[in-house]
């Protein structure tokens, strides 16, 4: 199985609730296990306009799902979710990225990996941290602590949310 690091965001509907909808889709996933979730996490919203703050988590699969496949699977958790793309970094009810797929580098027309912007994103880079023993290395050499020191965490709480609830 690869190791894959998805990343969680909702700004509408309910963000708590659709974050906890893909939770319970994404442990149905077929060939794909959950083996770690983040905290919850406050965000001011990176876009255009005023939006609602974010709240954001990041997973960390171990899949048997190809890339491809795994960016089909969470897009139609996505659409399941009443997701709308209209305006590019407009308000959504759920985003999933696929933030790394185990040491790949992918550049194609739908999916690329690592995810492009992760690298600035608070939102992405804190909740990585948390859940990662070690210092992650991204395929193009960059380390997640180097990454860290670089990325204000202003705007950014960690919440007290469980995401689980049973
Ligand atoms: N901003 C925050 N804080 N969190 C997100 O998940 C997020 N997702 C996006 C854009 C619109 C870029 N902004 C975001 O897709």
């Amino acid at each position: 199985m690869t190791p894959a690091y998805i990343g969680l965001g909702s700004n509408l509907c309910d963000p708590k609730n659709q974050l906890r909808k893909a939770l319970a889709a994404l442990e149905q996933l077929r060939d794909t296990r959950i083996e770690r979730i983040s905290s919850l996490y406050r965000s001011a919203a990176v876009g255009p306009g005023v939006q609602p703050n974010y709240l954001n988590a990041v997973l960390l699969l171990a899949t048997d799902l190809s890339p491809i496949a795994l960016l089909d699977a969470v897009q139609q958790i996505e659409l399941d979710q009443g997701r709308v793309r209209d305006i590019r970094w407009g308000a959504r009810t759920l985003d999933i990225d696929l933030l790394l797929y185990g040491d790949l580098k992918i550049d194609s027309l739908r999916l690329t990996v690592p995810h492009p912007r992760m690298q600035q994103r608070n939102f992405v880079l804190y909740p990585l941290r948390e859940i990662s023993d070690t210092n992650l290395v991204l395929p193009d050499g960059s380390d997640l602590d180097t990454l860290l020191q670089q990325c204000t965490d202003v705007d950014l709480i960690r919440t007290e949310y469980p995401l689980l609830v049973n």
